[in-house]
């Protein structure tokens, strides 16, 4: 069909929304895969722990023990339905709000708390914002804060994989608004062109802040970027655990047999503040928001064991109070650490430390001492 000035407009691009559970009741057509009960079961918990964290956590940011947070409320099933479809020696490259695949792959839950009080008992050494976990023995690097650097990162560690011939696959998850920058363009085209296996898993949640999706793209998904790349493109509903498992695990499936990376989009609503620095009220529709509260992943998730005889509200109760002690502990652990030392700043960068470094240490640790600095600084 002639477009404007001539130019042939090509066929719309077909992205259907991939569901399975739809609303918990399943969707009508669609067989649930019958996956393990007790893989069900750690999904659902780990659904639990994570709204739980993310409640302590904006309770913690409000009486200014943690500095900041972000929370994945409303938009679990996504990174959870994705670890469910990984193994152990693949690779992790999270943007804001995917603390939950760690915890579903081991994180420990003590490390969580001490990643967002930034203190010497976090493997960081507090040198990152909150919400910016990473742990060696998960394989699950830290996020940088700057919009889709991850992607360039999961992108060479993936062609890394494929050079050293191994089965493992690497995931570059993003945002919406992380589809503008530059960076996701060259992820996405450098692992298609090498033919690598990763996985961009793009958590619609329809908000870059206050950017709506009108304003971040034309296009009208953003699973038909990937045409342009020449990987398939696949758009799921982001708030339907069994879809986005379903989804990773076609998407794994090929990148192990060499054919390459997938784009795909989980089509969910950011029902919290993209922040603790921030207020939706401001930016919102009222009814949108309401829609889709009605739409809560957990709900729909917990619909669906209860059909298969998986759930029962004691057990819920039960675990919800388990969770709850556990959260308790994990921060009140964390909290007995202490701030890490100034001096500390000048190590981890390099294997060996330079003598210029170990110089700058020095005096660093001299001043401190004349000025009879103290450490902590009151308040901490
Ligand atoms: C390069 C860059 N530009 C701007 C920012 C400020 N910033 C932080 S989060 C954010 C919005 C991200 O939106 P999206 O990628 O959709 O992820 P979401 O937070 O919605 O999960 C922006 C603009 C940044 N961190 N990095």
């Amino acid at each position: 069909m002639p477009g404007v000035l001539g130019q042939v407009t090509p066929p719309e691009p077909a992205f259907p929304l991939r569901q399975i559970l739809g609303d918990g009741e399943g969707k009508p057509g669609v067989e649930a895969p019958k996956l393990a009960p007790e893989l069900l079961k750690k999904a659902f918990r780990t659904m639990l722990l994570v709204r739980t964290l993310d409640a302590k956590m904006t309770n913690l940011q409000r009486q200014g023990r943690i500095g900041f947070y972000g929370a994945c409320t409303g938009q679990e099933a996504t990174p959870i339905g994705t670890a469910m479809a990984l193994e152990a020696d693949d690779w992790v490259f999270p943007a804001l709000r995917e603390g939950s695949a760690a915890l579903f792959r081991g994180l420990k839950l003590s490390h969580y708390a001490a990643q967002c009080l930034g203190n010497d008992h976090d493997v960081q050494k507090g040198r990152q914002m909150p919400c910016h976990y990473a742990d060696r023995s998960i394989n699950h690097v830290s996020w940088s804060s700057v919009i889709a650097t991850q992607l360039v990162h999961a992108a060479g560690a993936a062609y890394g994989m494929k050079l050293n011939g191994t089965r493992q696959v690497a995931i570059g998850f993003l945002g919406d608004g992380a589809t503008s920058e530059n960076d996701f363009h060259s992820a996405l085209n450098m692992a298609a062109v090498t033919k690598s296996p990763c996985i961009f898993i793009c958590q619609n949640n329809q908000f870059a802040i206050s950017v709506q999706h009108e304003h971040q793209t034309a296009t009208k998904t953003y699973a038909e970027k990937a045409l342009a790349y020449g990987m398939p493109g696949i758009r799921v509903d982001g708030n339907d655990i069994l879809a986005v498992h379903q989804a990773v695990e076609e998407a794994v499936a090929r990148a192990r047999a060499g054919k390459g990376p997938t784009l795909i989009e989980a089509l969910t609503y950011r029902i919290v503040p993209h922040s603790t620095s921030d207020d939706p009220s401001r930016y919102r529709d009222e009814d949108e928001y309401q829609k889709w509260l009605k739409r809560d992943p957990v709900e729909i998730f917990r619909r669906h064991l209860k059909a298969r005889k998986i759930w029962s509200e004691k057990w819920e109760t039960t675990l919800q109070e388990e969770l709850d002690a556990e959260v308790e502990v994990a921060v009140k652990e964390a909290e007995a650490g202490t701030l890490p030392t100034p001096e500390t700043m000048f190590y981890d960068v390099y294997e060996t430390v330079p003598e210029l470094l170990k110089d700058q240490a020095k005096v660093l640790g001299a001043a401190l001492a004349n000025a009879q600095y103290e450490w902590p600084p009151k308040g901490h």
